[in-house]
């Protein structure tokens, strides 16, 4: 028997998977970002912070954390039945800015994520997205505790440009951790579009 185009089930889609990137710096709230999503238990590669690295790992000012992640973040959402978010939490501390140009290799976007206690700690993470001309979104995680700003101030302290989105949001929260995924997706597929018809004119 013959099966018309129409008369059948839609055949399964093949997902298109993107890779994206979440960075900022240490204690912001990125291995918390992607366990809040993943639909794979995050892997993790945490250490104990040990005394040799206390003089480096500067906890003040962030919540009680006694791992660090060294290698990375790794998880998975399906954000569409065909669009399917690899999430590549990248290392906070500087020591191991080597393993970024690795990780950032066929990456769509990235998420940075800014605590306004310690926004300092996001610039070099903005810096090496805006050099590389990777596509990138600001996510502001919003700690209990922390004072809140206007967004206007935020965008001006982090000296963003005006097409950088920026967002508001709780990595712990599912919902809100989405919204910033879509944001990035969204801001990367128009920065896309744009080139395009930049190169075609
Ligand atoms: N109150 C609050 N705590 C958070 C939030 N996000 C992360 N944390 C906590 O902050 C600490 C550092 O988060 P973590 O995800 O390990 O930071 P990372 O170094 O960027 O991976 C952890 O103890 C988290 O539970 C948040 O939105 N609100
Ligand atoms: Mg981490």
């Amino acid at each position: 028997m013959i099966f018309g185009r129409s008369e059948r089930g839609k055949p399964p889609v093949e997902p298109v998977t993107l890779k994206i990137l979440v960075a900022g710096g240490f204690g912001v709230g990125k291995t918390t970002l992607v366990g809040a999503v993943s639909e794979i238990r995050p892997l993790r590669t945490e250490e104990l912070l040990t005394e040799a690295g206390r003089p480096v790992d500067d906890t003040s000012g962030v919540e009680a954390k006694s791992t660090t992640t060294v290698a990375m973040d790794f998880g998975r959402i399906t954000l569409r039945e065909d669009l399917v978010l690899y999430l590549f939490g990248t290392p906070g501390q500087e020591r191991f800015w080597f393993m970024w140009d690795e990780l950032s290799e066929g990456a769509l976007g990235a998420v940075v994520l800014a605590d306004t206690r310690r926004l300092e700690d996001c610039f070099a993470a903005i810096d090496y997205f805006e050099r590389r001309s990777i596509p990138f979104l600001v996510g502001v995680n919003c700690f209990e505790g922390a004072a809140r700003y206007p967004v206007d101030d935020v965008r001006q302290a982090l000296d963003l440009d005006d097409h950088v989105p920026l967002l508001m949001c709780d990595a712990r929260e599912r919902e809100s951790v989405k919204d910033v995924l879509v944001g990035v997706v969204q801001h990367a597929m128009t920065q896309a579009a744009q080139r395009r018809r930049t190169v075609t004119i």
